[in-house]
């Protein structure tokens, strides 16, 4: 594989160019938000927005009448706060979207894809709002404006060329609304295939996967009201301080309530030492409220060693003293106690220690809070589901909660904290690649077709049929599928392989040039822009509450058109009006879809009415304790194996992780504030004692390169900088280092990409 590949004459590169941009380092912060928090948060919204619009802005954002933010899926609370409720990261995300700068025709006659594909990842996201469609022909090197009537004549032209409906690929990002997602599925299903990948598949897969077999249903069980209740949380592979600022209030609620927080992480994230919750005016002065109780460091990807650890001593104070594990709970709604307590005693106490790296008196510490306590919450999220077994580590919480009777009851509980948006609310109402055989019989009744039963492609596997010819159309409902996903170069020739790429979406970036032979962007109103007169969209948030969501903001520009409008446009110029689903009035019409969805899904009865006011739950039987659809009516405990990772002398275990300034693939600027490294992504932080071994010194440049199956990956010109990780251990940012994740290694039956645990080697630069 080559760094650029020739496709119709165009030279375009998938990477961001691998120069340094002039790093400054800090010492890593003890505490996440307070004062500086806000001072980014106004910094990047009046850059982009002015003071104005910004304060105006920020004011509706997660309020019952304005907008859902589009950054993560954390709930809001039912009582909101008087000063705003948003995040340093939510304020970023919203000024990226409504920032006042647009990619308009002028911008596509000046810079031709070669040109913006040399540009970086940043400056690439900083040009604006897309503000029409645009159309990059095979013979071309630069996007031209097309109406949109053309453009989806063109899609439907494409799709009707293809030898079968399984050579077409719709991937969907997280962002998308409900209704447009229930449109998108629909339009795909009666088109006639189920390749429908999607982001969670390299995100939460892992997840959904253990949590259905394990407990019947592959969401979380906690709402947010649980947090206070709780007598211990604990986070897991997850930096809420970044990516989830918001979960820190209701981690400090639990403190607030005498509750104890353990986290468990290769690295000592600053958000979860410390808070100073910005939300509330004696938030900002004094010290703050200190979270994590007792910081477990362990090795990437050695959480199993590490709860296997905890399970056995629990056993065995269990057998001591009695008391530990709730055994009525276990008796009545689990299966498989003895299966478990008897492989625990195959693994001996020295060998896992040694093998999760923990320090003997943190974990004695951890072991002696649990023990006493019932009421526990596991939140986790990449740092888990990235890895070969990520669908183990899960069930290993699974079995940590099941112990305790820790599920089913108020303060307990899984809490996988989701990505993007609406990445859960899309997955409700039918994107997925595998088939439901109860929603395929609730089309077919009341849409009067026969969707496919024949499962699609997820993400890894529509790369591979990209690459190998056997799809040749691809189009995305949001989203960076060239950067996002592994193996960028092996994704780059993929998507090259394409007759047709399409992605609908508000702002650009590298999926918009490495495309293929012919490409359209279809830009649509993001979530904070006003929709035509009475319309408003639902999303779910991470606990499974459905809610409205109405933009307050002027669109972009006048030609944009919303994501059902698109979809029916697509759909409709693909099957003529004269078919019998109207399309075009679905499209424009969102309380007529939601009656669709209402009648497909049996959780949406009132939907219209429900949502608009406060939002519901959606059904949910791990919350209720009731685990009767399960096989034998109970809920499982599960056997897992250690990872075995057989590293050499000179090779390293590294976590693609992400900065406090980037939103996914969208770069909001140079700096990780709470890591204290200022104006340069390209490091690679590393454990002092790894360093002297490499006679490597700070800020020496290294490549890095992995090696799977004889194929060298390379990643060049990375920064080394000495950081408190465990030895072996490496992390860089995502999607600076996903060149290097090799696309055939995926986890274990979620086949989400091995994004936390590549096996990599450095070489010093001379
Ligand atoms: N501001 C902002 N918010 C976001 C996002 C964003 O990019 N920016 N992205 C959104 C999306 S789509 C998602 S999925 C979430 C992601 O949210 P996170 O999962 O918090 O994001 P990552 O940076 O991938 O961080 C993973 C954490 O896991 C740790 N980790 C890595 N490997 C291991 C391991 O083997 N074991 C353990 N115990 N820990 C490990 C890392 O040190 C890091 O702290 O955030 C969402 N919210
Ligand atoms: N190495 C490595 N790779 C990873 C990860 C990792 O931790 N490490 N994380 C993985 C995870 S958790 C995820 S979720 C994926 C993310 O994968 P994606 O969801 O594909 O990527 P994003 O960067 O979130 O997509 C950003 C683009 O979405 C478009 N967009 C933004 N808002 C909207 C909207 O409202 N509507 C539409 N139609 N488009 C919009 C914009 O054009 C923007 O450029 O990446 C995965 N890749
Ligand atoms: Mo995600």
């Amino acid at each position: 594989m080559s760094n650029t590949r020739n496709v119709s004459d165009r030279n375009v590169t998938p990477l961001t160019p691998s120069k340094h941009t002039g790093i400054k380092l800090k010492d890593p912060a003890d505490y996440g938000a307070g004062v500086p928090g806000i001072k980014a948060a106004l910094s990047h919204t009046f850059k982009e927005l002015g003071v104005f619009k910004s304060i105006k802005t920020l004011a509706v954002m997660n309020q019952k009448e304005g907008f859902d933010c589009p950054g993560c899926a954390w709930p809001d609370p039912d009582k909101r706060s008087n000063l705003g409720e948003f995040c340093e990261n939510g304020a970023k995300a919203i000024a990226e979207e409504a920032t006042f700068k647009r990619v308009d025709k002028a911008f596509f006659e000046k810079y031709s894809v070669e040109t913006l594909s040399n540009w970086s990842d940043f400056e690439i996201g900083k040009s604006g709002r897309i503000a029409e469609p645009f159309l990059l022909r095979p013979d071309s090197k630069h996007y031209e404006p097309i109406s949109w009537e053309a453009a989806f004549q063109l899609i439907a032209s494409e799709l009707k060329k293809l030898a079968s409906p399984d050579e077409a690929i719709f991937y969907t990002s997280g962002r998308s609304s409900n209704e447009a997602a229930f449109l998108y599925g629909l339009f795909v299903r009666a088109f006639g295939t189920n390749n429908m990948p999607d982001c969670s598949n390299m995100c939460h897969e892992s997840s959904g996967v253990a949590l259905k077999e394990t407990l019947g249903i592959g969401k979380g069980s906690v709402t947010l009201e649980d947090f206070p209740k709780a007598e211990v949380i604990m986070v897991i592979g997850q930096n809420p301080g970044t990516n989830h600022p918001r979960m820190l209030s209701a981690l400090q609620k639990c403190k607030n309530n005498r509750g104890k927080i353990i986290t468990i992480n290769p690295l000592e994230e600053a958000g979860l030492i410390r808070f100073k919750n910005p939300q509330q005016v004696n938030g900002l002065a004094g010290n703050g409220t200190a979270l994590t109780d007792i910081f477990l460091q362990v090795k990437i990807n050695q959480d199993v060693a590490l709860l296997k650890l905890i399970l056995k001593r629990l056993a065995a104070l269990d057998k001591s003293e009695g008391n530990v594990f709730d055994y009525d709970f276990i008796q009545q709604k689990t299966q498989g106690i003895e299966a478990l307590l008897k492989d625990l005693d195959n693994y001996s106490e020295d060998e896992l220690l040694a093998q999760c790296g923990i320090d003997k008196t943190a974990l004695n510490k951890a072991v002696e809070l649990l023990a006493k306590k019932k009421r526990i919450i596991i939140c986790w999220a990449m740092g888990l589901t990235q890895h070969k077994n990520g669908v183990e580590n899960i069930k290993e919480c699974v079995n940590l909660l099941l112990l305790k009777g820790s599920i089913g009851k108020k303060g307990a509980g899984t809490c996988p904290v989701r990505g993007h948006s609406n990445v859960q609310g899309d997955r409700t109402v039918g994107i997925m690649h595998y088939v439901s055989p109860i929603l395929n019989s609730a089309i077919k009744n009341n849409f009067q077709f026969d969707p496919p039963e024949k499962p699609g492609f997820d993400t890894v596997h529509s790369i591979k049929a990209m690459h190998d010819g056997k799809a040749k159309v691809f189009i995305a409902l949001g989203g960076n599928f060239l950067s996002a996903a592994s193996d960028t170069l092996y994704t780059a020739e993929a998507l090259q392989n394409c007759d047709l790429t399409v992605q609908i979406s508000t702002k650009l970036n590298r999926s918009h040039l490495v495309t293929g032979k012919t490409a359209l962007i279809l830009p649509t109103l993001g979530r904070s822009e006003k929709d035509k007169k009475g319309r408003f969209l639902t999303v779910e948030n991470s606990m499974g509450k459905v809610h409205r969501t109405k933009g307050i903001l002027p669109p972009a520009s006048e030609n944009l058109m919303s994501e059902p409008e698109i979809v029916a446009g697509i759909a409709q110029a693909y099957f003529g009006k004269e078919h019998h689903i109207n399309w075009q009035e679905l499209g424009s019409n969102y309380d007529l879809i939601r009656e669709k969805i209402e009648a497909v899904f049996s959780d949406f009865k009132n939907y219209t009415q429900r949502s608009a006011k406060t939002g519901f739950y959606l059904s949910n039987n791990a919350r209720e304790g009731d685990f009767s659809k399960l096989p034998d009516g109970k809920a499982k405990f599960s056997i897992c194996n250690l990872p075995d990772h057989q590293l050499k002398a000179d090779e390293f275990l590294m976590m693609t992780i992400r900065s406090h300034d980037q939103f996914n693939t969208t770069i909001y600027g140079l700096n990780d504030r709470y890591r204290g490294i200022y104006n340069e992504r390209r490091v690679v932080l590393m454990n002092e004692q790894d360093m002297e071994r490499l006679h490597l010194k700070k800020l020496d440049s290294v490549d890095l390169s992995s090696h799977y199956e004889e194929i060298e990956r390379r990643a060049e010109n990375f920064l080394v900088i000495p950081y408190k990780i465990p030895q072996g251990n490496l992390a860089t940012y995502f999607p600076e280092a996903n060149v290097l994740v090799p696309y055939n290694h995926f986890a274990k039956k979620s086949h989400t990409p091995i994004s936390k645990s590549v096996v990599v080697k450095m070489e010093k630069k001379i």
